[in-house]
């Protein structure tokens, strides 16, 4: 199988390439992508090197399938040309995942949705995807009504400037800012870009996609996302509030029982999740279960996962591990 990864050379891109290798997945020859500047370059995959070539290249070479983590405006003028030259397109950016044509994928929780003729598949957001995995099981036992999350976001969500700016802060040099402000020793609460609302477009990102992804407008979804100077992966404290009364016993069950998810949980030992144990892991880690005492039906967790692995790159393989297995290619 012929596999395009699109912005192989960039942060999401580089681990797309080792999430593929470390899993076996059917390939027979890798394209990498990026843009004009680095055709040419060579990117080594399974001991061998592959040329990086340009985006118009990669369409005619009609991969059976393009992963997209270049960005939203070169998935939404390049996405339906890979499309119409046959290749199924599994997108990393937001640029269709509000679409109602396109699907919204986590594998655990609706990739029985795929068919065929699913041609532009979309990645939630990194910060949407750890957020779901551990409410999908949730809300299947007790209906959620409403749901509190504040992010604690790893500076590689923003890319590859983000990671300069805060190693020449380090270094004590001033050069382009990926931020408005600086990042080492701050916290941001802000993640991309303001809107209308007075919230950040990843705020909406985490109540607009959990709706569609659950199949559920129902579910209240409120966001803060503040960025922070680490790297290994996004944290998040949530507070749900469900329609169902829950035993705390069974919460942690249901949980540990759901696939992608392992449970760290112990506070005699100080055990709970952290970006440094997340970092270069598949899965969702949850911890800091206990009740809301202030009002009925209500939990609160702390949920930390590696943004590029499970938020991006490890999904969207998953995605096309079950197109594979599914004959839907
Ligand atoms: P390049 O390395 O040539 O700039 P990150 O999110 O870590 O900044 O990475 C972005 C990725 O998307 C890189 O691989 C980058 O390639 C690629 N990219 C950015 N703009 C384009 C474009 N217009 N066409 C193709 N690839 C692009
Ligand atoms: C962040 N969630 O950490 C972002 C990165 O919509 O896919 C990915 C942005 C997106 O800032």
């Amino acid at each position: 199988m012929k596999v395009a990864v699109v912005g192989a050379t960039g942060m999401v891109g580089s681990v797309m390439l080792k999430v593929l290798e470390e899993r076996n997945f059917p390939l027979t020859e890798l394209i990498p992508v990026a843009s004009e500047r680095s055709v040419g370059k060579k990117l080594t995959y399974n001991g061998k090197d592959f040329e990086v070539v340009s985006l118009e290249t990669a369409v005619s070479m009609k991969p059976e399938v393009a992963i997209f983590s270049a960005g939203g405006d070169t998935s939404l003028e390049w996405a339906p040309k890979f499309a119409s030259a046959g290749t199924t397109v599994i997108d990393n950016s937001s640029a269709w995942r509000m679409n109602p044509k396109n699907k919204l994928i986590i594998p655990e929780i609706n990739a029985n949705l795929l068919s065929k003729e699913d041609k532009i598949i979309a990645n939630p957001n990194c910060s949407t995807i750890q957020l779901l995995m551990a409410l999908k099981p949730l809300h299947d036992a007790y209906t959620i009504k409403r749901v509190v999350v504040s992010t604690y976001q790893s500076i590689t969500g923003t890319g590859v400037k983000a990671v300069q700016q805060l190693e020449n802060e380090y270094a004590g040099k001033k050069e382009e800012m990926a931020y408005p402000y600086p990042i080492h020793k701050n916290a941001l609460p802000h993640c991309d870009v303001f809107q209308e609302n007075g919230y950040t477009k990843e705020e909406m990102k985490l109540t607009n996609e959990t709706k569609k992804i659950l199949g559920d407008d129902s579910v209240n979804v409120t966001a803060t996302a503040i960025r922070i100077p680490v790297v290994g992966g996004h944290s998040e404290s949530v507070n749900i509030e469900f329609h169902k009364e829950f035993e705390e016993a069974d919460v942690r069950k249901i949980l540990s029982d759901f696939p992608g998810i392992t449970v760290q949980d112990n506070p005699e030992l100080n055990t709970y999740p952290m970006p440094i144990y997340a970092e270069g892991k598949d899965d969702v880690f949850v911890g800091r279960i206990r009740r809301d005492h202030s009002q009925p039906n209500t939990l609160n967790m702390w949920i930390v996962a590696d943004n590029l692995r499970k938020g991006a790159a490890t999904n969207a393989v998953q995605i096309a591990e079950y197109l594979v297995e599914q004959k839907l290619l």
